[in-house]
């Protein structure tokens, strides 16, 4: 199924029109100084720089207000999983402990014991906690913020760094407000706790300060999405992609953040797959080094959640199996499966010619130097983005059924 259906791929190549002149520069320099195998080499490295950016954030708050439990979720794990920050009423934190991203271990949370606990007086806590590390702190509370939470704000903001207020537990809320109103909905206990809270920082001294209302058995409910295109708006614009790329909580703006990304890696890995081993993928006439193309496949795949791991995940939560999951739900993923012979098949389906004749027609010029008349620069970039659109629309129809669940659960 799905193989037999064409898809006109679309013309644009507006990310080649939007070639970063200084990457373009550095890999021209490659070329000259080592010729093809330096700028492979250059590429790769570059395809990869995400990995390397460190960014490390302060979580704080009192005890039991679920520091832990976020920085569970955060990670896409579960409390019980392994490698899961201990969570309950008796796993207090006494000393600061980080907590690498499962993704990019340069992604850091930090579980920080809250200002004033035993050990971590407020007149030492900064220095304790050593501030000058953290892109910005999470300051967590379950209900209201205390005296303390205010004064580490100001301090923050006096010392040049960022916060965030954060309120967890709104399903505790949301159970209770409905045991006590009956007939109350689900919105206007949230719209009650955001007017509380907004008065009750604006009273403490900050004026307009948002407040996310999040609950941490949740990931994607409430302001949790709004909070994540925060976390990676409020870093600095050149750690934003590692984050983007770290990220697990598919929200569907954190989908659209992650496509933009990876489009922008295909003319880099469109590059390496044309100086390395490119041969024809069967019956396609496609021109590619299969090894980087099948890798660059499992990346989106991995990116997205659309890896087999993480469809039985989501098929699990929503209480169905994957089988069920893709045919319900017409993914793309269905038949574009990590085997060559599925590739080559989705690829059959696509109308290639004339986009990637547009690609070369520009990226020829530009890449000429050193890719070549290539052939198989056009199409790669053509196909990868034509299976970048395809899982996309997958991700994004996951997060929808996922959407639909929550809002039916909140009216059950
Ligand atoms: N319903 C709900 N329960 C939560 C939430 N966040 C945390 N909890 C629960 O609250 C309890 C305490 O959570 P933790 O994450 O351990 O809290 P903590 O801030 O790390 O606490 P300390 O380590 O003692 O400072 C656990 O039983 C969590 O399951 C939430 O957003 N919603
Ligand atoms: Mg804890």
């Amino acid at each position: 199924m799905g193989a037999s259906k064409s898809k006109p791929l679309s013309p644009e190549v507006k990310d080649l029109e939007e070639l970063d002149p200084e990457e373009f520069e550095s890999f021209k320099e490659a070329f000259n100084n080592g010729g093809l195998s330096e700028l492979k080499r250059k590429v790769d490295e570059d395809i990869d720089k995400w990995k390397n950016v460190p960014v490390n954030i302060a979580v704080t708050g009192n005890s039991g207000n679920g520091k832990s439990s976020f920085i569970n979720s955060f990670r896409g794990l579960k409390a019980y999983s392994e490698g899961a920050a201990k969570v309950g009423v008796d796993e207090t934190t006494f000393e600061p402990k980080d907590y690498m991203h499962p993704i990019n271990k340069n992604i850091v949370l930090w579980d920080l014991p809250g200002v004033g606990t035993q050990n971590f007086p407020k007149n030492t806590y900064l220095q304790a906690v050593d501030f000058h590390k953290y892109e910005y702190f999470l300051i967590i509370t379950a209900t209201r913020f205390t005296e303390n939470d205010i004064w580490l704000a100001n301090e923050v903001q006096n010392l040049g760094k960022k916060f965030i207020f954060i309120r967890t537990k709104m399903s505790i809320d949301v159970s209770n407000d409905g045991h006590d109103n009956p007939g109350i909905c689900k919105d206007d206990t949230v719209s009650k706790v955001r007017q509380a809270m907004a008065k009750h920082v604006k009273d403490a001294g900050f004026e307009e300060i948002r407040v996310f209302l999040i609950d941490n058995h949740f990931p994607l409910d409430y302001d949790f999405p709004d909070l994540i295109e925060t976390m990676i708006n409020e870093a600095p614009k050149w750690k934003q992609e590692a984050m983007t790329l770290t990220m697990t909580n598919l929200t569907k703006s954190l989908i659209h953040r992650k496509k933009d990304v990876l489009q922008k890696r295909i003319m880099k890995v469109a590059i390496v797959s044309a100086i390395g081993g490119a041969v024809p993928l069967p019956g396609v006439g496609l021109v590619v080094d299969l090894s980087i193309f099948i890798e660059e496949i499992h990346f989106y795949r991995k990116q997205l959640g659309l890896d087999d791991d993480s469809l039985q995940e989501i098929a699990r939560s929503l209480d169905t199996t994957v089988e069920h999951l893709k045919v319900d739900l017409q993914l793309n993923s269905h038949f574009l499966g990590a085997s060559l012979r599925s590739i080559a098949a989705f690829v059959s389906t696509l109308v290639l010619s004339e986009v990637a004749e547009t690609v070369s027609a520009i990226a020829i010029p530009i890449l000429g130097s050193f890719v070549g008349a290539n052939i198989s620069y056009g199409s790669t970039v053509a196909v990868l983005r034509s299976i970048l659109d395809a899982l996309v629309s997958d991700a994004l129809a996951i997060n929808k059924r996922l959407m639909q669940q929550l809002s039916e659960q909140s009216f059950s």
